[in-house]
């Protein structure tokens, strides 16, 4: 039943949960079915933007394969049950391995999805700190790890990562970034290539450096093709050029840093001549990129997933900092800032572990010794870890909003590795690739049955949008809110049994996260006591759960009403008033003595553990690859693995195929259309090919993301549309070295016809 009872249409105004985007939608409903989503063109926000997924939330409400119901496994199918019974399926299960083995053989794994869903994001964190599991996994080190640890090092906090000022900028530097199918990450921003247009309109410049002439290049001015994983290089050799032309102003910001000699020592080898031809860039235009970033008045480089998921992602995304540093174009107006979100993020409490600054390889993997970072290894260890037997075997596994058997690299060994496991509980709404293998599937609500209210996708937002969206639907009577799974799942942990009372852990969670939301120096709240706030709720309709947790994230945030402190202050109830946002204003500059997080307030230019890898990349430079490298990409009908089960977003011509350049089709015999053998070391695919000179030579594209059909899937649309698994072909151990993210980017490979 919808929350309205009128038969005639009535839209909805609903901010779109699939991505950074974060778009104001329009959502028609009659009889309770979605009969029209548009753009709304009144959100402050957005403008009426949107992308043909953002078309397909109600596709994807009313998918009849999405669940409504708990699962358990019974042989090699699932049966609906009650909420009862699931829970005391998981108390069964995972009390039989924690008593057994212990919590050390118990782990999780948190998917991408968790970000944008306002129950996951906050209560992961209280799954996983109740149950006191010794490491979990993320989709994290498949994307942003290496930006967490140079933000780590630099700033001292892992999620205050510059943004672009995108509206305000006249000059950009794309690179590892296709906005024209993923509409932007780690900067958020709806209609990225209207604002690449509008620079364009302006007289400025947008230069995008990629193996592939994206749909963003034709958004730029220029396309500046480079070998997959090399970016490091590049920027090294565009600091160099800075200091040998003494370009380099740090504007105001000379006594917020440190370590500026340590830079200028570090790249010291990396002239444009010496990287020209590894990078295939010539090194008059590396000095031409050079001066162009620091002599333009307002200009900034942005780089995202291609500098990431690649094997030197730390040292890219370092430099990436330090060129927008080096250049003047840090914390200004059209540079690199730090966005301030209204509803304070939890991921910006963070914390090094100790008072002198962040520590990696406390401990390693147990089966390969990969370091630990930032508390997480390599996402691809996690098959080993369940199938290797001896102490410490992984025997008990949650997912949560994640597809690791397609989005991870050792994928098939995954895959086999599962069914091995005496536990595994799935927090999902679907029953895909990874989640068939699980003995209880625990659903959430839908897209458009939730609250709405970002937090951490604000804190890259181009601008200072406020805005949080009510449910379109009711959930289904009797089901359980995901905020309450978690909770609930963690205090089977904690031996409280299925059915234990969680509003204690609940205000136990949420007074501890308080007390640090009021310690924030910009706190509207600061220095409130955190257990009268959280009191101050018993009572109301607010009395705990998701929504307390957002009013109280909204109070104490900058914009917030301090409860009286600021009476005019932002608060859940006012922000569910304004359907269409607020504006709070642009992209805040000055930041950076708030946002910095070491002991002495300076940001850390040269940190040692980042320079230190630094002769690595020098390695790269005299090795020479040989043959063909594969890299990946996204489409923006795709969203990762999850949403080929809409038909509108699937149809048409088949979009897993690998491209490949005309010259690298014609030296392996390879024609349009037909079937090609993809071999790496690790594994081989067959897939369509696609001949096309958007790829540069040498360089071979395949979408992540794919790879359906498999037995025991309930995913009926998907499954006609297979497509093949790009991560069959990553190599597992082929890693950037400092933050253990993988290198999905730059492996090599060998093709065939089939
Ligand atoms: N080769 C290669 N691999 C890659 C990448 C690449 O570029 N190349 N990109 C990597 C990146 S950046 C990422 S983020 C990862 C993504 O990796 P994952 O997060 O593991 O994969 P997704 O496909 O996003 O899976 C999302 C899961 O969440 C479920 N889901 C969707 N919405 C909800 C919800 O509201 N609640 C719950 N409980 N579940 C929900 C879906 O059913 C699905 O099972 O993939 C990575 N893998
Ligand atoms: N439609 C859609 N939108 C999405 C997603 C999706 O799957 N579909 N996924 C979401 C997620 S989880 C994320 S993390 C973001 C990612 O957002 P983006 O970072 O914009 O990701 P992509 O669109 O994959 O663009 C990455 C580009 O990097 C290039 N590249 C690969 N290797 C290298 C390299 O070594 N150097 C350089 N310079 N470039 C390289 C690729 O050719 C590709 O064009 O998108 C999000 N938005
Ligand atoms: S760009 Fe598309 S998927 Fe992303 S938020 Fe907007 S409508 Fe949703
Ligand atoms: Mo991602």
């Amino acid at each position: 039943m919808s929350i309205t009872d009128n038969h005639k249409p009535q839209i909805h105004k609903r901010q779109c949960p699939l991505c950074e985007a974060m778009c104001g939608l329009d959502i028609t409903v009659t009889n309770d079915e979605v009969t029209l989503i548009r753009g709304n063109r009144d959100d402050t926000w957005s403008k009426g933007y949107l992308c043909p997924k953002g078309t397909a939330l109600g596709h994807l409400h009313h998918d009849p394969d999405r669940l409504r119901a708990p699962m358990i496994r019974e042989g090699d199918t699932f049966r609906e049950a009650t909420w009862a019974e699931a829970f005391a399926e998981c108390d069964r299960l995972l009390r039989g391995v924690i008593d057994t083995h212990g919590v050390g053989a118990t782990t999780a794994y948190i998917g991408n999805p968790t970000a944008h869903n306002a129950s996951l994001g906050r209560y992961v964190g209280a799954l996983t700190g109740m149950s006191a599991m010794p490491m979990i996994y993320s989709a994290g080190t498949v994307d942003q790890w290496p930006k967490n640890v140079s933000s780590a090092l630099m700033y001292g906090a892992t999620w205050s990562i510059p943004v672009p000022d995108l509206p305000n900028t006249d000059h950009i530097v794309m690179m590892g970034a296709n906005p024209q199918a993923s509409q932007g990450s780690i900067m958020a921003c709806a209609d990225v290539l209207g604002h690449l247009d509008a620079i364009v309109e302006r007289g400025g410049e947008v230069i995008v450096i990629d193996p592939r002439r994206t749909g963003t290049v034709d958004h730029a001015t220029e396309w500046l093709p480079i070998v997959p994983g090399t970016d490091a290089a590049l920027l090294a050799a565009v600091c160099n050029e800075l200091f040998a032309t003494d370009r380099v102003d740090l504007a105001g910001l000379t006594d917020h840093i440190k370590n500026l000699d340590g830079v200028r020592a570090a790249v010291e080898s990396f002239t444009p001549d010496a990287v020209a031809s590894t990078c295939g860039i010539p090194a008059e235009r590396i000095r031409m990129l050079a001066h162009q970033l620091a002599d333009t008045e307002r200009a900034v480089l942005y780089g995202r997933i291609g500098t990431c998921n690649q094997e030197f992602g730390t040292l890219a995304s370092w430099l990436i900092d330090v060129v927008n540093i080096l250049c003047g174009n840090f914390d200004v107006e059209g540079g690199a800032g730090f966005a301030e979100p209204v509803v304070t993020p939890l991921a910006s409490l963070s914390r090094a572990d100790t008072p002198e600054g962040y520590t990696f390889g406390r401990w390693t993997s147990r089966v390969r010794g990969a370091p630990e970072v930032l508390g997480q290894v390599p996402v691809s260890c996690l098959a080993e870890e369940i199938d290797t037997p001896g102490d410490g075997q992984i025997k008990a596994l949650i997912t949560v909003a994640g597809n690791p058997v397609i989005s991870a690299p050792n994928a098939e060994r995954l895959d086999a590795a599962l069914p091995s496991l005496e536990a595994m509980i799935s927090v999902d709404n679907w029953i895909n690739e990874t989640t068939r293998h699980a003995h209880v599937i625990l659903p959430g609500a839908s897209v458009l049955e939730a609250l709405q209210a970002d937090d951490l996708l604000a804190s890259f937002a181009v601008a200072t949008p406020a805005r949080v969206s009510a449910p379109v639907f009711d959930p289904p009577e009797g089901s359980v809110p995901e905020w309450q799974t978690l909770l609930r799942l963690g205090a089977i942990f904690l031996g409280m049994g299925a059915d234990a009372d969680i509003t204690v852990l609940d205000n136990a969670f949420t007074e501890a996260v308080v007390g640090q939301l009021v310690a924030e120096p910009r706190s509207a709240a600061h220095g409130q006591d955190a257990a009268e706030i959280v009191a101050s709720y018993a009572g109301s309709d607010r009395a705990q759960g998701v929504e307390r947790f957002i009013d109280i994230q909204i109070r104490t945030g900058p914009y917030g009403d301090g409860y009286g402190a600021n009476p005019d202050g932002l608060t859940l109830d006012k922000l569910l008033a304004e359907p269409n946002g607020l504006m709070m204003g642009p992209m805040p500059t000055g930041r950076t003595p708030e946002v910095v997080r070491h002991a002495d307030g300076k940001i850390d230019l040269a940190p040692e553990y980042i320079v230190a890898d630094l002769p690595r990349l020098a390695e790269r430079l005299a090795r020479t690859d040989e043959g063909l490298l594969l890299v990946s990409r996204r489409h923006v009908r795709s969203n990762n693995s999850w949403m080929h089960n809409v038909r509108t977003l699937v149809k048409g011509k088949d979009r897993c195929t690998l491209l490949v350049h005309p010259d690298d089709a014609a030296a392996n015999h390879i024609t349009d259309g037909a079937l090609a053998t993809v071999r790496s070391e690790h594994g081989s695919l067959d897939v369509a090919v696609e001949v096309s000179d958007e790829m540069m030579p040498g360089v071979v594209s395949l979408p992540h993301g794919w790879g359906h059909n498999k037995p025991g899937t309930q995913m009926s649309v998907a499954n006609e549309h297979a497509g093949v698994n790009n991560n069959i072909l990553a190599l597992p151990e082929f890693v950037d070295v400092l933050s253990g993210n993988a290198a999905v980017n730059g492996i090599p490979v060998e093709i065939s016809p089939s």
